[in-house]
């Protein structure tokens, strides 16, 4: 079986940390799992270190700063599996939904594969009007980078081929679209599901994620052009 590293970046999810380490290693596939934690006052990074002891693939990076895109790139450099992904901790991400979206990388249909709530099939729930509708103009600011119809989605897997001799320097949250522009890939993949919207805990997405995505985005569009006219 092909090694899996699954990174999950955590503030504030000690409500959730436990079950979903424990649902992570019951899916039964040959994975590690990489939390990387960003000082949650709430203890979750300690809650974590615990499970360690329960868990042999289970390890946890403890950062000073926050960012959860910059979480996800350390914990992938740490990461010793082919297949790489990311998750998040609140259960957004159902697990039964996991074995679907690594499924093509695992049999090397594609080199990245995206969770999608954008594609027929895919749905959200749980969301006010608001979110849905902010979430809506980040995947339109996002369209000329990319043909994916979710590209600000955070469940993602690819081959971690797809990152060699790339530098990801993502500002906020939104990791996934900095694979889809910077990483080397032939073939990107949407695999449809139900994003549900979280039972406990708060959602970590304030204005200053919006201003975040603003500077991404600026990044982003520079990187092409400056690719385009080489
Ligand atoms: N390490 C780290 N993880 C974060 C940070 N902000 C959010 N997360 C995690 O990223 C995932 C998604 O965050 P969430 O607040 O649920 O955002 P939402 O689903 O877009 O409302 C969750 O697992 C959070 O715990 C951060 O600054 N650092
Ligand atoms: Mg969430």
């Amino acid at each position: 079986m092909t090694k899996i590293s699954i990174v999950v970046p955590t503030y504030n999810e000690a409500d959730n940390i436990e079950a979903l380490v424990c649902g992570v290693f019951g899916l039964g596939l040959d994975l590690e799992l990489i939390i990387v934690d960003d000082a949650s006052p709430d203890g979750t990074g300690k809650i974590a270190d615990r499970l360690c002891g329960k868990y042999p693939n289970l390890r946890v990076i403890h950062r000073s700063e926050r960012g959860l895109a910059s979480a996800v790139v350390e914990g992938f450099k740490a990461a010793e599996g082919r297949i790489l992904g990311v998750m998040d901790a609140d259960f957004s991400h159902p697990l039964d939904a996991v074995p679907r979206v690594i499924a093509p990388i695992a049999e090397g249909s594609a080199d990245v594969a995206i969770g999608s709530r954008y594609i027929p099939g895919g749905e959200i729930q749980g969301w006010n009007m608001l979110r849905k509708i902010t979430s809506r103009g980040a995947v339109l600011l996002a369209r000329p980078l990319t043909p994916v119809k979710d590209p600000v989605s955070g469940f993602i897997f690819l081959n971690r081929a797809v990152l060699d001799g790339t530098s990801l320097s993502p500002a906020g949250y939104k990791i996934g679209l900095e694979i889809l522009v910077k990483g080397r890939y032939r073939r990107a993949v949407e695999i449809p599901y139900t994003f549900k919207n979280r039972d406990t805990g708060k959602s970590k997405l304030n204005i200053r994620e919006y201003w975040n995505y603003i500077i991404h985005l600026t990044r982003l569009y520079r990187y092409r052009l400056t690719r385009l006219f080489r």
